[in-house]
């Protein structure tokens, strides 16, 4: 994190911790009032509120989980009101012009953490470009059959947990073997972070750990000007 992003999360600290709150209150309008009201009506971009608010909480949502302060049904309200504020901001944040280039994000069978993608998707078309977002746990071969269709310039794919890192294997090599001249391919989700050496040994075009950096990664790849 530069100086510039550094200043801003700590920002937003304050309306990071009061979005929690809502969360873990499970007060649907409260949250989304914040990340309008407070977030992008007062200038802050939806990015910004993406990555310092809404991923960081629920990042703490995961740290609760685990230290069992509270269980999974309170993750899960969490979880489906950061998806509503997801929603709020895309509805509500400009995007910057099209830039012509399409990207297909994607989970990888098995892999049920779609927010992540989720939020990806959203950035990248924030950001001008065609996305076409596929969500949770999409079988290799119906991936691999919409490719063949409908060929994307760049393919993103995400992967959370490290016991579905051999389905995004499956899906690289898949891709490679079956789609006739087959776009570049992103990987990214903490899984990717946990394992070494991942993007090297699949020859990834490249990897992310946060949707700004994808984003970069994006249109450097793709020859898109910022
Ligand atoms: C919500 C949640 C769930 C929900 C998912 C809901 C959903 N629709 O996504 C449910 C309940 C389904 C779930 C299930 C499980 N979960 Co869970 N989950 C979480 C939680 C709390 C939040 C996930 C999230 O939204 N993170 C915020 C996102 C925005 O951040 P991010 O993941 O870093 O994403 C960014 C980057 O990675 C990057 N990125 C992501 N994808 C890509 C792709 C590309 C190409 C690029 C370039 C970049 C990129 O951009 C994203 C945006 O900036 C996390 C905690 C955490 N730390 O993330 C645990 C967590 C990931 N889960 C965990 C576990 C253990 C599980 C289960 C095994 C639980 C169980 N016993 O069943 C299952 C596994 C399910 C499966 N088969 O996939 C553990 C994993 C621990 C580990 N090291 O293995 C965590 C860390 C919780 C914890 N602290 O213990 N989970």
């Amino acid at each position: 994190m530069d100086g510039a992003a550094a200043e801003v999360a700590g920002a937003l600290g304050e309306l990071r911790a009061r979005y929690l709150s809502a969360q873990l209150a499970g007060n649907r309008r409260e949250a989304l009032r914040l990340v309008i009201e407070e977030g992008v009506a007062r200038g802050v971009t939806a990015l910004q509120v993406q990555l310092h608010v809404i991923q960081e909480a629920q990042r703490e949502i995961g740290r609760l989980w685990q230290e069992n302060q509270i269980g999974i049904a309170e993750e899960h309200m969490a979880t489906a009101i950061s998806h509503m504020a997801l929603a709020h901001l895309y509805d509500h944040a400009p995007r910057a012009a099209a830039n012509g280039k399409h990207i297909i994000v994607s989970c990888v069978e098995g892999e049920l953490h779609d927010f992540p993608a989720r939020l990806l998707a959203d950035a990248l078309d924030l950001a001008g470009f065609e996305v076409r977002y596929l969500g949770a746990s999409v079988p290799t071969s119906s991936l691999v059959e919409l490719l063949c269709r409908q060929p994307p310039d760049l393919l993103a794919l995400s992967v959370t947990m490290s016991f579905n890192v051999p389905a995004l294997r499956a899906a690289v090599q898949q891709v490679r073997a079956r789609v006739p001249s087959p776009c570049p391919i992103v990987g990214g989700g903490s899984a990717c972070g946990w394992i070494e050496g991942l993007a090297q040994e699949l020859a990834l075009a490249g990897t992310a750990d946060n949707a700004l950096d994808a984003v970069r990664l994006a249109q450097r790849l793709l020859g898109v000007a910022r």
